[in-house]
């Protein structure tokens, strides 16, 4: 048994996510904890919210909320809003956990120790009109890398570089949109990452079986033109974990917080301890701490999942904060990034209200129907995108027409024929032996782009497995079978059983829900992932009982679709 360490980016605070944000995290982060499980692996998966920073700030003011109880308020939202997908975290935590704060000033402090942090005089952009100083999202402005012109203060999400809002042209504040801006001299922590550059470049290449897009984004960053830069791990805001080395203050720093991405990352690890703390688990050490006596985390396979915007703070000053620690923490062994998904020929914005949001999509129809969607339809090797037609399109014709109408032909049938218990009579023969070939090596096949995350890949070997089902069914044809050779018809049916209950293990990471049902009508608590596929087909005997299951997956009318896209196309208010 592996041990599977799996974290997804944890969702800013600051509303409820999209389909984008979705899919670029915590749904395929889900569908690989959920196949590991599957597969008999000890899974920990971990996400939580990201509280801090200027996304928080932001849009508790905008709520008119004090900060601390707006974002109470939206982890219980986003908390019961991830239940509804299907979202298996073993715990969803929060990034202003006393957990989090405390590993926190605890990193900062060995940093220090370390050498690795410096105090700089700086410059920091104060807004004559707003009062007060303008860091990251308080900032916006042209990128100077690609002149994209909402770039932010601390990134610019177009082209991904880690921007300084003095970097920033023609900027202006976003919460007056004043350009009455001067800039200050103020004191703040730097993390002295240049120091580290080829402790990183030769981890990074060690790395050979990440994805393109992780290592093409890490290396440019680490390597093109000004390169890695020191950066800025400390803020003049209210909100944050306040600056502290260790247990001690930090003089000097009074009143200043920690930088949103410094202590985000860190909370992959508090989590675990929340987790702990939360009675759900009793070793958090096991997972992260790589020495044997202090936990012996050497022998855990370590996943990240998150969207190609948050690959620099992943792949360069997280790892630099752990490196730079020099304690035996578990370093990530695979990042999985994602391109965007597109929202009907524009992009889906949160600060726009643009798209479909995860509540939305909830009140619409079932969390099985948007995960499918959106899994075989991840943007992996290049940017995707949803369209109203593409959506109805997939829903009906994997969903519907192949799998739902496989299980509902099939358990019909027999309830009208043989009642409702598995059949008896026939043998197997060529057919049966030929079906089972060819799903063993789709099976095989599904389970390699599993584990080498492929997540598109992998939806198409299970659909062709679905399809195989389909196949075997309308060319033995039962139905027509049944008048002059009923054993035959029962052969059929009891091998048309047995694969509606391999499905529903095959589909389970994809479509927990639907799997569940497919498995209750089987009247089966048999999960076992299949090894030798001709026996995993002989789990339901003759003789067992099953019930018809209610429709798996209803189609998406014209009407619908039509409604959804004229309901969606404005901006959410
Ligand atoms: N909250 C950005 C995002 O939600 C950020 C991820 C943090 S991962 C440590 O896309
Ligand atoms: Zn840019």
């Amino acid at each position: 048994m592996a041990r599977i360490l799996v974290t997804s980016a944890i969702p800013y605070i600051n509303g409820i996510k999209h389909l984008g944000n979705l899919v670029g995290s915590q749904l395929p982060a889900d569908l690989f904890a959920r196949y590991k499980r599957g597969r008999g692996d000890e899974v920990l998966f971990l996400c939580a919210t990201d509280e801090h920073g200027t996304p928080a700030e932001l849009a508790a003011a905008k709520a008119g909320k004090p900060v601390a109880e707006y974002c109470a308020e939206m982890h219980a939202i986003q908390s019961e809003i991830a239940d509804g997908f299907g979202l298996s975290f073993d715990h969803f935590g929060r990034s202003s956990s006393d957990e989090n704060k405390a590993l926190t000033q605890h990193f900062a402090g060995v940093l220090a120790d370390n050498g690795l942090i410096a105090e700089v005089e700086e410059e920091q952009v104060y807004s004559n009109a707003d009062g007060r100083y303008l860091p990251d999202r308080y900032i916006e402005g042209t990128c100077p890398n690609c002149g994209y012109d909402k770039a932010r203060g601390d990134q610019c999400e177009n082209c991904t570089k880690q921007l300084d809002p003095t970097d920033l042209i023609d900027p202006r504040s976003a919460i007056s949109g004043s350009t009455d801006l001067e800039v200050r001299k103020t004191k703040h922590l730097y993390l002295r990452q240049k120091s580290m550059r080829d402790d990183l470049n030769t981890w990074i290449d060690s790395k050979t079986d990440w994805p393109i897009l992780t290592t093409s984004i890490a290396k440019k960053w680490l390597n093109d033109g000004d390169g890695l830069q020191d950066r800025g791990i400390t803020r003049d805001l209210d909100w944050g974990v306040p600056v502290k080395r260790g247990d001690d203050d930090w003089p000097g720093m009074e009143g200043k917080v920690f930088y949103v991405w410094f202590d985000a990352p860190i909370e992959y690890i508090a989590c675990s301890q929340e987790w702990v703390n939360a009675g759900k688990g009793d070793d958090w050490k096991r997972w992260w701490r790589t020495d044997v006596e202090n936990g012996g985390a050497d022998d855990v396979t370590y996943y990240q999942f998150m969207g190609k915007d948050n690959v620099p703070f992943h792949t360069l000053s997280f790892p630099a904060t752990i490196l730079g620690s020099k304690e035996p923490w578990k370093l990530v062994d695979y990042i999985k990034s994602f391109n965007y998904l597109n929202y009907d020929g524009g992009q889906f914005s949160t600060s726009q209200g643009r798209g479909v949001f995860m509540d939305q999509a909830l009140e619409i129809l079932p969390a099985d129907y948007w995960r499918w969607w959106l899994l075989s339809n991840a943007p992996e090797s290049s940017d995707s995108e949803f369209t109203w037609e593409r959506f109805q399109d997939g829903v009906n014709k994997d969903l519907a027409d192949v799998l739902g109408n496989f299980v509902s032909r099939v358990t019909k049938f027999c309830r009208s024929k043989f009642g409702e218990e598995v059949p008896s009579g026939g043998t197997y023969g060529p057919r049966e032996e030929k079906l089972i070939a060819d799903l063993t090596a789709r099976i095989r096949a599904y389970e390699a782009n599993m584990d080498a995350v492929e997540v598109r890949k992998s939806a198409a070997d299970l659909r062709a497995i679905w399809v195989l089902g389909n196949e075997y069914l309308q060319e033995a044809a039962p139905w027509a079978a049944f008048k002059e050779d009923p054993d035959a018809a029962a052969a059929t049916i009891r091998m048309a059983l047995n694969l509606i209950r391999l499905y529903a293990v095959l589909s389970a990471p994809f479509i927990p829900t639907s799997a569940a049902k497919m498995l209750s009508a089987m009247n089966t608590l048999d999960t076992e992932w299949p090894g030798d596929v001709g026996e995993a087909l002989n789990v339901l005997p003759a003789g067992h009982a099953f019930t018809v299951p209610d429709v798996l997956f209803a189609k998406i009318s014209d009407d619908a679709r039509a409604e959804w896209a004229e309901r969606f196309a404005g901006v959410r208010t």
